[in-house]
């Protein structure tokens, strides 16, 4: 096992779209049991391949309270979104900024397991946020993009000072 390094928005690397995992091989179950490691490691409760400089379309989560149900989600697809609801949201990628994005209440997500079988999840709450939230990571879009452009500068701005003085 080993930890992954992340990206740090506004890393243009972030912006990539993924692409489709066409084979389950013990290189995707590598790295998902290494992102696994990583997000545990952070403090998160998922983690998108994009975050870790792997353009491909694999998740981690775990969204439970005891941490202990890692969910693996191989070229992850919303099949139904339905209701709204707005909540804090945090990005590993986005350290120390929080701010509200409304995201659908509940989705259907279809996706391969890492035997490669075929599955279907029927999220809500929190959940069904950290899907919505990964599947936007691999499509090249962080939290911040559904926030206004003055916000946006404003994080840009923060993140360049906390840079500054860490480095
Ligand atoms: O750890 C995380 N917490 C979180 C909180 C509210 C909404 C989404 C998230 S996902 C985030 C981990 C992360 O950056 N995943 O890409
Ligand atoms: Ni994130």
């Amino acid at each position: 096992m080993a930890l992954l390094p992340i990206l740090r928005f506004p890393d243009l690397r972030l912006k990539k779209i993924a692409a489709p995992v066409l084979r389950i091989d013990d290189t995707i179950r590598k790295l998902a049991a290494d992102m696994g490691e990583t997000m545990y490691e952070a403090s998160g409760i998922g983690l998108a391949a994009t975050q870790v400089d792997v353009h491909r379309r694999l998740v981690v989560i775990d969204a439970s309270e005891e941490r202990n149900q890692l969910r693996v989600f191989v070229n992850p697809r919303l099949t139904h979104c339905e209701g709204l609801q707005s909540g804090e949201e945090g990005c590993l990628s986005v350290p120390g900024i929080y701010d509200k994005v409304e995201r659908a209440e509940r989705v259907t997500v279809d996706y391969l397991d890492l035997n490669g079988q075929p599955q279907s999840l029927v999220a809500e709450g929190l959940l069904a946020v950290c899907i919505q939230h990964e599947i936007d990571h691999l499509d090249g879009k962080v939290f911040v993009d559904h926030l206004s452009r003055l916000k946006q500068s404003r994080i840009k701005a923060k993140l360049a000072k906390q840079a500054r003085v860490t480095a």
